[in-house]
């Protein structure tokens, strides 16, 4: 019935691993496995997780994962699949963005400025970045109060909902795809390591300013910040925003 039974999922997010299990549990004869980057060693030790997962090196093992695997799936995996690897297995991405707009490192933080949309995309792997052809996508709106943590929320709302939607037609292969429309653009992570440095001197209108600020606004993490001049130590900036 399945034209795929032996699936890995490699992933660096906690919840997607939970979702994802969630889901396929609901699949009876499949053998899935669960691996996780070495930079993720809180996932391999965290005894509260249903699934073991272990660390790999994508890379390195990549010849492994041919000889032992019919489907690939990353679901924010932090490291890049290479081409030997995508043109011999079937691997599919789900992305907390809308391919093929701000593909790359944390897609509604660049939305939120550039305005271009987000949603959630399951797309197939080629050689390049959040690239392949599309599955499903789904946008998600930005609204004036919102965070990028709020926005984020949404995304991955939307990703287990993709998920629960193309499971099925996915391990059957009955799936379709698309080509994106176009290009898009792609943001990496000293894209946002920039963004967070606010130059002090720098002219924006009031509302530039207050998006720049609540796309660097997420529960959790520091990112946005200057130099005090007097002490030379990082001052770091978030923004509350409350609709009435
Ligand atoms: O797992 P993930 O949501 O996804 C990221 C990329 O956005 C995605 O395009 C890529 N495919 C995947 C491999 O890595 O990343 P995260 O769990 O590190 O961060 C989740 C959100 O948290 C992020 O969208 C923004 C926020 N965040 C995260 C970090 C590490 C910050 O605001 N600052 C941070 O320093």
């Amino acid at each position: 019935m399945y034209k795929y039974k032996r699936l890995l999922i490699i992933s660096d997010n906690l919840f997607m691993i939970k979702s994802f299990h969630e889901c396929v549990s609901a699949f009876n004869g499949l053998q899935v496995d669960y691996c996780c980057s070495a930079q993720s060693q809180r996932l391999i030790d965290d005894s509260t997780l249903p699934v073991k997962i272990k660390a790999l090196v994508v890379k390195e093992e990549w010849q492994k994962l041919i000889d032992n695997y019919d489907l690939i799936f990353s679901l924010h995996c932090k490291q890049l699949f290479p081409a030997e690897l995508v043109t011999k297995v079937k691997c599919i991405n789900v992305h907390p963005g809308y391919n093929p707009y701000n593909r790359g490192w944390f897609p509604q933080v660049f939305s939120i400025i550039n305005k271009l949309p987000v949603g959630a995309t399951i797309h197939e792997i080629d050689e390049h970045l959040d690239h392949g052809s599309i599955i499903a996508r789904k946008k998600v709106e930005i609204e004036q109060w919102d965070t990028s943590y709020t926005v984020y929320n949404r995304v991955q709302a939307i990703e287990v909902e993709l998920l629960k939607e193309n499971l099925d037609n996915i391990l059957k292969a009955t799936y379709t795809t698309f080509k994106p429309e176009e290009e898009g653009n792609v943001n990496l992570k000293k894209d946002f390591n920039a963004l967070c440095k606010i130059d002090p001197d720098q002219k924006l209108t009031m509302l530039e300013a207050i998006d720049k600020l609540r796309a660097l606004t997420h529960t959790g993490h520091k990112n946005a910040y200057f130099i005090d001049k007097k002490t030379g130590s990082k001052i770091y900036v978030s923004i509350n925003l409350q609709q009435e």
